[in-house]
């Protein structure tokens, strides 16, 4: 009894939505990723829901993914996407030295909000094909990431091009599910 009850609770959470922002600098490489879960073989995917929302399944876990925009423009209205987060997908160009300052600046200020308190972050150090790229442990450096005591992160060093490093992130994202 005591198991069905729980199988019922497991498959009622397993199918809830879980929404994921995906944020970081314009150029950083976010719809390249974005496009990479879409197209990979062992993730479901609904149709699109609005220009930059989509929807992906991974081992029964849904993610409603919203693609933020990165120009200096658009980074003032991040906040708006904010409410009922959990996690933040940050990605970093791992080549732009001169950029990681600003990106720096801007997940400081995410991790303040209010909406993102409960939220985990993974980092992806992006365009790990590039030669004289930073490396991970580079960017996990200088974001000062050991600092962050508040918030679950992980930082995965990929290739949006060919999809290298992705999956592993995706694996860390469902392996936080239920542990807060
Ligand atoms: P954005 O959505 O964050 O603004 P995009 O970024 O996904 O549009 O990617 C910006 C450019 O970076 C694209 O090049 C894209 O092909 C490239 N890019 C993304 N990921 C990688 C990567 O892992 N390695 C390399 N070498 N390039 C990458 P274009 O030329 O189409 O503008
Ligand atoms: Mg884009």
């Amino acid at each position: 009894m005591m198991g069905l009850i729980f199988a019922k609770l497991w498959s009622l959470f397993c199918n809830q939505e879980h929404k994921v922002i995906i944020v970081g600098l314009d150029n950083a490489g976010k719809t390249t990723i974005l496009y990479q879960f879409l197209m990979n073989e062992v993730v479901h995917t609904s149709p699109t829901i609005g220009s930059n929302v989509e929807e992906i399944v991974v081992k029964n876990t849904h993610f409603l993914m919203w693609d933020i925009g990165g120009q200096e423009s658009l980074r003032s209205s991040w906040n708006t996407y904010y409410s009922n987060t959990e996690f933040i997908i940050l990605v970093v160009d791992s080549i732009d030295r001169e950029r990681l300052a600003i990106t720096k600046e801007e997940l400081y200020r995410m991790l303040a909000h209010e909406d993102l308190r409960k939220a985990g972050v993974l980092i992806f150090a992006n365009k790990q094909d590039m030669k004289g790229c930073m490396t991970a442990a580079e960017i996990s450096k200088y974001l000062t990431l050991s600092s962050i005591k508040d918030h679950p992160w992980h930082i995965q060093s990929c290739c949006a091009l060919t999809g290298e490093g992705l999956c592993q992130g995706l694996e860390w994202m469902t392996s936080r599910i239920g542990v807060r």
